[in-house]
């Protein structure tokens, strides 16, 4: 009756036969949650590693990954992975550093000048000490972060080419302080909402604008609902991909390696394919409807550091820590 069931199920829901159609012979059944749609680059190299572990693990271990918040908000999943209710959880390290501080050294505002200087340190020693962090909270990162991108700012009010700009502005911003002191030290009104209620906030005017990546733009359809896009590049954003450590330990020695290998290459491909699309989204964009320009980055940053934001951060981040940036990054106070 069950087989029957969920086979009736799958053929009025055709998206649920693919579901269906793996897994449910697994010995080991994981859950992996994301807030980003399985259109996006992440999701959909996420579900293709999970597709080779199920093959080459001969059926023993299946990763269901679950896109666009389906489990929750980003503070639920993080509850769910944490008490092991769900296995892995693939969020932004700006959002994780509510609970770890050190994941937000990636996204301090205009520190990075490129993705070359980026994945250095995301790749060295940086990104190993907000690993070292993660795991001191039983969260074991995969080996190589996924990235969500440098972000950009859109509005609808307003098209933004100076700090001043941004003055009186309201506009969304994740969960985290980092966002939160930056925009107040522009002078903006931001308000912290989750990923699934911005298009509605945008569209009924809650807030006039938002801060994303454009891949983030372009698969949330924020493009819809909003009219100026103004590439500020302000903050480095990536996905760490986190596992339950409790779940991990129990697996099997060679589908934990097996696990850790395949969703490094599923980094690598995720990076290859935003790399692409940073070339490629403007030009989208733009024939999207939104009206694109390219501010003076160096005004924001002279900004920010007139404000005290980058001396709040290194004394809210330890020396030692700020040391690390600065070696990959430069002075930044
Ligand atoms: O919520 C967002 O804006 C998103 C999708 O970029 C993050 O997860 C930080």
């Amino acid at each position: 009756l069950n087989r029957r069931a969920m086979l009736a199920g799958a053929l009025a829901a055709p998206g649920a036969l693919a579901a269906c159609g793996k897994g449910p012979d697994a010995e080991i059944v994981w859950r992996l949650g994301t807030n980003l749609p399985i259109t996006h680059p992440l999701s959909a190299r996420m579900k293709e590693a999970a597709g080779r572990i199920y093959e080459q693990s001969g059926h023993r271990l299946f990763i269901e990954v679950y896109p666009s918040a389906q489990l929750g908000t980003d503070a639920d999943m993080l509850a769910q992975v944490r008490a092991g209710a769900i296995q892995m959880l693939s969020i932004s390290g700006l959002i994780m550093s509510i609970l770890v501080p050190q994941t937000a050294l990636s996204g301090i505002g205009f520190a990075f000048q490129d993705r070359t200087q980026l994945f250095n340190a995301m790749d060295g020693t940086l990104g190993t000490k907000i690993k070292d962090a993660l795991a001191g909270h039983h969260l074991i990162a995969t080996p190589k972060v996924f990235e969500s991108g440098f972000r950009q700012i859109t509005t609808s009010s307003r098209p933004i080419n100076s700090p001043a700009d941004l003055r009186g502005m309201k506009i969304r911003v994740p969960l985290g302080s980092l966002w939160t002191s930056m925009f107040r030290s522009f002078g903006a009104a931001p308000t912290s909402i989750n990923f699934s209620e911005v298009y509605s906030a945008l569209q009924t005017r809650v807030v006039e604008g938002q801060e994303n990546p454009l891949a983030v733009v372009d698969t949330g359809k924020l493009y819809e609902v909003q009219r100026y896009c103004a590439l500020t590049n302000h903050m480095w954003d990536g996905f760490w991909l986190l596992q339950n450590e409790k779940a991990l330990n129990k697996l099997p020695g060679d589908l934990r390696d097996l696990v850790q290998i395949e969703f490094a290459n599923a980094a690598d491909l995720q990076r290859a394919d935003l790399a692409v699309l940073a070339e490629t989204l403007p030009q989208k964009m733009q024939a999207e409807g939104l009206t694109l320009n390219t501010p003076d980055r160096e005004l924001f940053r002279q900004h920010l550091r007139n404000e005290g934001f980058y001396s709040h951060w290194r004394s809210e981040l330890g020396e030692d820590s700020w040391r690390v940036l600065e070696n990959y990054v430069g002075a930044l106070a």
